[in-house]
Parts: structure tokens; sequence; C-alpha cells
């Protein structure tokens, strides 16, 4: 094989220093990663798959559509547009299932907590108490655990609830939004049965009608925003605490050369607190030294990592486009994975070092990884089982390159509830100061970044759309490997005010708050719809989220579940903007996305590849809205 310096190429793509020096470094040097493979796959995108018009939903096709071409209609008659509506609807789909799986795993390991069961408890008893009040759940005069198991049982049944009413925590919405879902007939029911339901519309010979299978797309979003993703969020802060800002640290460099590293990587946090609580077991840390290490170093990767950054402050080694680059510095004694966005190649790179990668959850297994099943009944032995194997591995640690870790901190752990109580003052929490400044214009408006990254396109797409904002004085929210991303940007942290403009930057410096405030997880995006809502609720700006000077983007998608957010944020009537939909094949399909989904939903998508303009157009629409507030001063 030949040997490689860096990646051939990949200098446009890869602007992180850190990950260049690992990759440049000597133990990388017969490391493949998805950089190389995007650099030498040799041919483009299919135009069909590309462009939303490939199907293969019955064994007559597959079929490739051709809009407007009469000979290249599907063998079942079937249009583009329609073709394209049920792919993008089976993302939809896709992305809910999975935000689904992680929620139903979390609201189990809870009811396990509130039985008393395992090494965790419920830490956030008012935040308890007041979905309590959500799902009508007494309170008085009983025993937390009591109220804990009856919420969770009642979450539970959220999942395979089969009446026609509405799920629970849609009443958190204003009442103009309800309205119109009611009106739309898109209010979410039971969670599964909103997936369900969608692959069967999507199924050959059922929904030919895209304005009506965009219907249940948007339903299908809804009942993972306000449904599973926010029972997870929810949940998993009574459980583990609700994020308060501290600092830390995202980079490469956290890896420490004398500790054993091991990378939590994955989405659900029930294994990563496990084993953050299993590794200051003294018993294990007297394992470590008796390999020779000083101690050990748990970093996180992805939405794992951002899970127990937020709420434990612990370091995030990497993003998604990184987790190759991780096992690359030869200094990961394991990585530890359970579902979502861990890729099949991180076994290949770790077989050139002596990394294992330890798989954990029955639903993703992986060629050439040791598989040890978390399991929830038994969670601290199954931690301590995975510790232990990867402890193991430190004497067997060759040449390692770790590059310097940057000084650039990061301040993370705005929740909901945190930007509430900071803006708003000890004594009286409210989104009053924010909805004040929004209206008197020194902030201009919000722009929420979430999503993945991805290896077609450059590293820092995140951080220069985000630079423009805050240089707008448009405050900035963050989820997910955005969040990862602006963070080894160095903009989540209070010193970044500096490159705000002037009133944002006053605003930041009085309050001692980042311009890019990171709110956690992907999962973690229903905060964004808590929050919405409770600024619309707090008055001067409008009725409903479609009235609110705010706008989303996930940048750098590449994750079917950036698809279900994205869709669930415009039928909350929030607007978005995408650099690319695989729906450009089918025209009619397009135009409604992008400018039909206005009539029922009040908000639509946009598509901008260009990432200046991405962020001009961000900025114009936040204008629009400010003008069509009468604050456009
Ligand atoms: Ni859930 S979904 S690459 S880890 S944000 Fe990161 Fe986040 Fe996308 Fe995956
Ligand atoms: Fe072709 Fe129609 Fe079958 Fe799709 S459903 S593969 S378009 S015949």
């Amino acid at each position: 094989m030949a040997m490689r310096n860096g990646c051939e190429g990949c200098s446009d793509i890869i602007k992180c220093g850190s990950s260049k020096d690992v990759l440049a470094a000597k133990p990388a040097q017969n490391v493949i990663t998805a950089y190389d493979r995007v650099q030498r796959r040799g041919m483009s995108a299919c135009l069909f798959g590309s462009g939303g018009t490939c199907c293969r939903n019955c064994n007559m096709g597959p079929c490739q559509i051709i809009d407007g071409i009469e000979d290249m209609l599907g063998i079942c008659g079937v249009s583009a547009d329609t073709v394209a509506a049920r792919n993008f609807a089976r993302i939809v789909a896709a992305g809910s299932a999975s935000h689904t799986d992680h929620a139903r795993e979390m609201v189990k390991g809870f009811i396990e907590t509130a039985k008393g069961h395992g090494p965790h408890q419920i830490k956030d008893v008012e935040k308890l108490k007041s979905l309590a009040a959500v799902f009508d759940v007494a309170t008085e005069d009983r025993e937390i655990n009591e109220i804990a198991l009856e919420v969770g049982e009642k979450a539970l049944a959220e999942f395979g609830k089969q009446d026609d009413e509405p799920l629970s925590m849609t009443k958190r919405a204003t009442a103009k939004r309800q309205a119109l879902w009611k009106k739309l007939n898109i209010f979410p029911r039971g969670v599964d049965r909103e997936v369900v339901e969608m692959m069967h519309r999507t199924h050959m010979g059922v929904d030919q009608d895209y304005e009506n299978i965009m219907l249940q797309a948007s339903r299908c979003a809804l009942s993972d925003g306000w449904g599973s993703s926010m029972l997870s969020t929810e949940l998993t802060d009574i459980m583990f605490g609700t994020p308060v800002p501290r600092r830390s640290i995202v980079d490469l460099g956290v890896l420490k050369p004398d500790q054993v590293n091991i990378a939590v990587h994955g989405h659900e946090p029930l294994l990563a607190e496990s084993l953050c609580i299993a590794a200051q077991d003294p018993e294990m840390v007297e394992l470590a030294k008796k390999q020779g290490a000083k101690g050990i170093n748990l970093a996180g990767v992805c939405c794992t990592g951002n899970e127990i950054l937020m709420r434990r402050g612990i370091p995030v080694a990497a993003g998604f486009v990184q987790q190759e680059i991780a096992i690359a510095t030869g200094a990961l004694e394991a990585m530890v994975v359970d579902v979502q966005c861990t890729m099949e190649s991180l076994a290949q790179v770790a077989n050139g070092f002596h990394t294992d990668i330890i798989t954990t959850n029955y639903r993703a297994k992986m060629p050439g990884g040791v598989h040890i099943q978390f399991d929830e009944h038994e969670a601290l032995n199954s931690a301590k089982q995975i510790l232990t194997h990867a402890i193991k591995n430190f004497k067997k640690r060759g040449e390692c390159f770790i590059p310097e870790e940057k000084k650039l901190d990061v301040v993370v752990g705005f929740s909901h509830e945190t930007i509430n109580y900071m803006l708003g003052g000890r004594f009286r929490a409210s989104y009053r100061p924010l909805n004040d400044n929004i209206i008197n214009g020194r902030i201009r408006g919000i722009g929420v970044m979430v999503g993945c990254d991805n290896f077609r396109l450059a590293d820092d797409t995140h951080e220069l759309i985000a630079r423009h904002l805050i240089k707008n004085n448009v405050l900035v929210l963050a989820t997910g490997c955005a969040a990862t991303s602006l963070g080894r940007a160095g903009l989540v942290n209070p010193e970044a005010a500096r490159f705000c403009g002037d009133s944002l930057a006053e605003i930041c410096e009085t309050v001692g708050m980042p311009p890019v405030l990171h709110m956690g997880s992907c999962v973690d995006n229903s905060r964004i719809l808590v929050a919405a809502t409770q600024i619309v609720k707090e008055g001067g700006l409008g009725e409903d989220i479609t009235d609110l000077p705010a706008i989303g983007t996930a940048p750098l998608w590449m994750s079917e579940k950036a698809v279900a957010i994205g869709q669930y944020f415009v039928a909350s009537g929030a607007q978005v903007v995408f650099q690319d939909l695989p729906v450009s094949g089918a025209k009619k399909f397009n135009k409604y996305l992008l400018e039909g989904l206005m009539g029922p939903l009040g908000a639509h998508w946009n598509v901008e590849s260009d990432p200046q303009k991405l962020a001009e157009l961000m900025v114009a629409k936040i204008d629009a809205k400010r003008e069509a507030l009468g604050i456009n001063k």
C-alpha cells in the first residue's frame, strides 16, 4: 500500500490543524480514512440517487425516473415527484426511528433508575415535577421515585399508543401551532405508529400525492421532535442532571500519553454515564496503574461525547469526521461504540493499532469489533467489564502521536433552563431580557446550527457560517457535531465575543456567555423547540414560532436524522436551510419543499450550497421576520 502523507488532495477539505497533524504523523501513515475514499472513488454520485428519483420500492423496478419524459415514468406509472417525495419521507422515517429507538432505551433506563436499580439517581426533581404535570401524574405527598416510575411508564406508553389522541408533550406548543396541527390532522399520535404509517404510505401503490405524503412526513417528524427526542432529553436530564454551564475542551489533543485513553462514541448516554462512574472506581484505577498507566482518561466522540460534555464536562476528542483520526493517533486503548454514526471503517483503521472497537449494543455489531453487551440491569458491571478490556490493552500500545492540545476551551451546558436563568437573572428566570434585546435589535435574531459534518465538504464550513452570523449580531444555538466543530473553532467560549458585532458582543460580555451556545446532542434539538415556544409565549415577538426572527441550518448534514430534525422544525413553523436535499430531480416536489410548504405549515425548506451565501440568506431571512414584526429599525 502506498505510503501517505496526510490525505492527498484533502487540503481544501481538512482545515482542522489537529486532524492534519495526526494524519501527517508517522503512526497514521498506513491509515485509510473516509477522506481518502472520497478522493479515490473516481466516479461522481449517481444522478438518480442524488436527485431523489431512483425508486426500488418494488420488484418491477428498480426504476430510474426522469422528470418530464413520459417513457421514463416508473413501471407503475409513478412520477418523479411522487418518487422523490416517497424517498424524502422515508429519510424522515429512518431519522425519526433512530431518535425513537434511542429514546426508548433512555426511557427504559429511566424506569430502572426509578425502581432504584443501577448506578443512577433522580437528579433533577424540579424537572421531574414539571414533566409529571405534562403527563398528569400527581406529585403531592409522593416519593420521588414513585413519581418517576409513573412518569417513566407513561413516557414508555407514548411509543406504542394506539388511540388517536395527540402525544402528551405536544400540548407544550403554542396555541396557534396546536390549532394548525389539528386543522391539518397531523397531530402525532403514537411515536412508533407514525414511522410505521410513513413506511406503509410509501409502499408501492399507496400514497401517490406528494402533498399528502408530506403531511405524514410532518406528523412522523413531529413525533420525533415533540415525542421521542423530547422524552429522551427530558428524562436524561432528570436522571443525569440538567446541564449547567461548565468549561471543557474539544480537541483531539485531549488524549493523554500516560493514561488509558477510552473514546466513547455513539449516542445513548446510558452507557457513557455508567462508564464515567466506573472509571472513578478505585478498583479500575488500580488496575490501570498495574498496567503502568497513570489513570483512565475518557473522551467523547459525536453525540455521546456531547451528552457527557454537557453534563459532566468530559472533553470531546472528535466530531463525526474525526472518528477514524482519533484511532490513527495510536493512543486509544479502545473506542466504545453504541449506536448511530459509528463507521464500519473504525475496525479497519483499528486493525493497524492496538486499539479495540468495543461494540456494546446488540443492534450494532461490526466485523472486526469486540462485542461486550451493555446490560442496563447490570449497568455498572457491564461498564467495568468494558473498562477492564480497554485497560488491559494499555501495555500493547505502540508508537503514538497526540497533537498538542489547543488552548482554546469551550463553555458548554446551555439547556433551555440555563439560558432562561442566565438571561433572566437569579430571581426571575425568564426569556424577557432576550425578547427585549431581540426587539430593540441588539440581538438581530437567532441562528440555529445543528447536525453533522461530512467528508465531502470543508470541515470549517460551520465556522464560516457562524462567524458571519455573530458578526451580524445573530446569536447562535448549536447542537451535535456542528457544535463540536464550532468548539474546535474557538467560538464556544465567552472570549469569542470579540468576533461579534458590537451589540451582541456587549451582551455576551455583560452576561459572560459565548455567542454560540452549545445546547447538546441531536436529540437535544428538542430543547430548541421548547426554548423557541417559551420565547413566543414571553410576548412581543408574535404568536407562533413562524413569527420569530430565527432560522435553522444543518450545513454538512449527512445523517437521515438531520432531515427528520429539519422537517420537525419546518412543521413547527421554523424556517430551515440546508446545503442540498436529495429531491432536485423532481421539479414540482422540489418547489413544494422550497415554497409550497409555506401554505400549510407557515415555514418551508431553503437550499443554498455556498456557505457564505447560506449565511447571508440566514441573516436576510431573519431581517424579513423582523420586518414583518415591525421591529426592523
Ligand atoms: Ni447525533 S447525527 S454525525 S453524531 S450530528 Fe454528528 Fe450527532 Fe450527525 Fe451523527
Ligand atoms: Fe418502479 Fe413503481 Fe416499483 Fe418504484 S414502485 S420500483 S417506480 S414499479
